[in-house]
């Protein structure tokens, strides 16, 4: 019989976010043009005004990366709506920009289903522009716009809860918000915190510098997300024994402001930050939310898009060969029957490994056949099944006999989705995986070994 789940375990949603690895976003609006961050709510509509904006071209930017899912800023704590929204004159209505006819949320939704992308609308509950902002009246208001983008816009599959400012938003806003999202749109995620926690399918993890914590646990206490300013270890790491399944959502930009400046095109992160960036949030049981701001025009920088595209290469570089795959595994405590061992690196997530019960410790040996030279490993934990290995090492030998430590293998903690470790090249016949603790016995679906090609 299959192994049985331990602890929290995720949910639909969770599963496919997971699966999508990275997500885009999208900071656009008025700060673009009053050229700040965290604008006032007191700019003019007639400062919006792109002269050349094509949401296609973003959605071409992300094809390019391999990301498959975007979220658009449609108001930002300076209140700027980026579409026609009946609920405030605050917005593109009111601008120069197609004469006031045009749809930023729109113009998005659509580039993204005609290119197969998921798209996501980040809803500020701050607000600096409406002056109901923190009264019951604003509560209607913002349940007005989300009812407004959740209906009119095609599936969203992610609203971003800010709580950046938020702090005046209680948790009964958040409960009336979530019912409006969880009527309208049953399968979006959301991203919760401070007082949206109950709701969270995803957690801010802590910094906006992309750094995830090792370890990274998808569980964590509810309270820990509540209560931020104290709690930003417990965020940065989620809690090995935490009661609620809410994975690390890393939010970080391609540039050093949220919002595009033009001052700031010498300081886009190189595609080898960009691949430090994917190990320690993707690579840490995360999911990666980098920004993409685009500029007055309307448009992604191709500084952006070519540092974006130079990640995808490498990604898909490096992932493409399991040199593990083939090898002749074997363990110690195999639990038999369906979940051979074998399965670790035959390339499917379909089929696993797991110990007999009894065990939840393991030493798992991978006979490669014949010397190979790899810097990246990569291991994932059947999700489904809950957090099992608290603790594994990896070594490599190449005689069988006399095993040499990966140092940056060694004594690491949570798996999860997937735990990704870059290292100088190892060149060895044999590697084997030590699980040296658990909450469950081991479950896991790949192990794999890989070379990173040179930086483009
Ligand atoms: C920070 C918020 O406090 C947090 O809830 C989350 O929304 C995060 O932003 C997103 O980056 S505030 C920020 C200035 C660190």
């Amino acid at each position: 019989p299959a192994p049985v789940p331990v602890g929290p375990v995720p949910n639909a949603r969770q599963i496919e976010w997971y699966h999508r690895e990275m997500i885009a976003f999208f900071h656009f609006g008025m700060n673009t043009f009053a050229e700040v961050n965290e604008g006032d709510g007191s700019a003019s509509p007639q400062l919006f005004n792109p002269t050349a904006l094509n949401c296609n071209q973003w959605t071409s930017v992300l094809k390019s990366a391999g990301i498959s899912t975007a979220i658009l800023v449609a108001k930002h704590a300076d209140g700027f709506c980026n579409w026609p929204t009946a609920h405030t004159n605050y917005s593109v209505k009111n601008s120069p920009w197609k004469n006031g006819k045009g749809d930023v949320v729109r113009e998005f939704a659509d580039a993204c289903k005609d290119s197969g992308i998921k798209a996501g609308i980040y809803l500020g509950p701050h607000d600096r522009h409406d002056s109901r902002y923190g009264t019951p009246d604003y509560s209607d208001y913002y349940a007005s716009q989300l009812s407004e983008l959740l209906r009119n816009y095609g599936p969203i599959w992610e609203i971003w809860w800010d709580g950046a400012g938020a702090d005046q938003i209680t948790s009964s806003f958040y409960d009336r918000w979530a019912d409006t999202v969880r009527t309208l749109q049953p399968n979006c995620v959301v991203f919760g915190t401070k007082n949206s926690y109950r709701y969270a399918d995803c957690r801010w993890m802590g910094n906006e510098s992309g750094l995830s914590g090792d370890p990274c646990w998808s569980t964590i206490n509810p309270g820990s997300i509540r209560d931020e300013e104290t709690h930003i270890a417990q965020l940065n790491h989620g809690e090995v024994a935490g009661t609620a399944y809410v994975p690390a959502e890393v939010d970080v930009s391609i540039r050093p402001s949220w919002f595009y400046h033009r001052e700031e095109d010498a300081q886009v992160k190189s595609v080898a930050a960009l691949w430090d960036l994917y190990f320690n949030s993707v690579g840490r049981n995360s999911v990666l939310l980098l920004n993409f701001p685009p500029d007055k025009r309307g448009l992604v920088s191709t500084i952006d898009s070519a540092r974006a595209a130079g990640l995808q290469y490498l990604i898909k570089g490096t992932f493409k060969t399991n040199l593990a795959a083939g090898a002749v595994v074997k363990s110690l405590h195999p639990r038999g029957g369906t979940y051979k061992p074998a399965n670790l690196v035959d390339n499917s997530e379909q089929t696993y490994y797991a110990t007999s019960d009894n065990y939840v410790t393991d030493t798992i040996t991978v006979d490669l056949g014949k010397k190979k030279t790899f810097d990246v490993l990569m291991l994932q934990e059947v999700i489904e099944l809950g957090h099992r290995t608290t603790g594994w090492s990896v070594d490599y030998s190449a005689d069988g006999k006399n095993w040499m430590p990966i140092p940056e293998a060694t004594g690491k903690e949570s798996i999860g989705y997937k735990w990704l470790i870059k290292f100088k090249p190892v060149t060895a016949s044999r590697v084997r995986l030590r699980v040296t603790s658990g909450k469950a016995g081991v479950a896991i679906h790949t192990f794999g070994i890989y070379k990173q090609p040179s930086l483009p």
